[in-house]
């Protein structure tokens, strides 16, 4: 089953978002198989956002990652990468869609709420990151046959 890493950043964990988010994403029907309340390093931070190393945001990108708490987690479904980040909105709060996350609870790129894996390969890579593999849950849920069809 397709993975993705799904972060409650600092501002959301600051704003009291995180239920929020963990909400919406339960009620997509996604499978929550991993999560964790953590605070990132700058050695982590900078390998998670390593393909922006050039970009003259990085810095601050960094900084805020790693400015307090953030809630870490894995979810699970099929084609999990792409409904997460439908779910999440587009990277820029202001031009997401209303009734995405970021499009209902944001409006500065900088403190846009949430992170989604962009790819099943970014997803691999971002799981090993943050999570070991004892810490990523395999468990039945009985609502499956409601959600998805056998
Ligand atoms: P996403 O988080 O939607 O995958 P990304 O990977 O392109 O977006 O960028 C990572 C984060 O960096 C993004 O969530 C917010 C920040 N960021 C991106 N572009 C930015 C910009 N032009 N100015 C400031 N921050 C930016
Ligand atoms: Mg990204």
């Amino acid at each position: 089953m397709e993975r993705t890493l799904v972060l409650v950043k600092p501002d959301g964990v600051q704003r009291g978002l995180c239920g929020e988010i963990i909400h919406r994403l339960e009620r997509r029907g996604l499978k929550l198989v991993a999560m964790k309340l953590m605070q990132l390093d700058d050695v982590t931070a900078r390998e998670h956002y390593r393909e922006h190393v050039d970009r003259p945001f990085f810095g601050g990108l960094v900084s805020f990652i790693t400015s307090g708490p953030l809630v870490a987690m894995v979810w699970e479904a099929d084609g999990a990468v792409e409904i997460v980040r439908g779910t999440m909105g587009t990277t820029d709060p202001g031009k997401a869609a209303p009734g995405s996350v970021r499009g209902d609870l944001a409006v500065n790129i900088g403190r846009n709420v949430v992170h989604g894996s962009d790819s099943v390969e970014s997803a691999e890579r971002e799981i090993r990151l943050f999570f070991s593999a004892e810490e990523i849950l395999t468990y039945s849920r009985d609502s499956d046959p409601w959600i998805i069809e056998p």
